[in-house]
């Protein structure tokens, strides 16, 4: 029967279909991410001015708390609104999404720190 020969080649299909897929979703994975770190008190790194860090839209930022007080990350002026709750440990992830630049804050303590977020 003509339908029973074509299954092996259906089943060839399904088979480059799930390859494909498999390549696929480790690509989708790899989107670019950058860790900032929220320390006492700072962000990125304890310096007397405020730090500039530059992503591309679409980078997922990553806030870690390394510090022993409790912090947030707050934006107060930029292209988009977001913000963590306020934590003393783990991560605040955010997608940016909207290019320019986000003038962050922690609200508790006041230290500032500068996103540019390219197109
Ligand atoms: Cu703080």
């Amino acid at each position: 029967m003509r339908s029973l020969r074509r299954k092996p080649l259906r089943s060839l299909a399904l088979l480059l279909i799930a390859v494909l897929v498999g390549l696929a979703v480790p690509a989708l994975a790899a989107q670019h991410s950058r860790t900032i770190p929220v320390g006492d008190f700072y962000f990125v790194k304890d310096v007397n001015h405020t730090p500039t860090v530059h992503v591309r839209k679409g980078t997922l930022v990553k806030w870690h708390f390394v510090g022993f007080e409790t912090h947030n990350v707050t934006v107060l002026h930029g292209p988009a609104k977001f913000h963590s709750r306020d934590k003393d440990h783990g991560f605040y992830d955010h997608t940016v999404t909207k290019p320019g630049t986000y003038l962050i804050e922690c609200t508790i303590h006041g230290f500032k720190m500068r996103l540019v977020v390219a197109k």
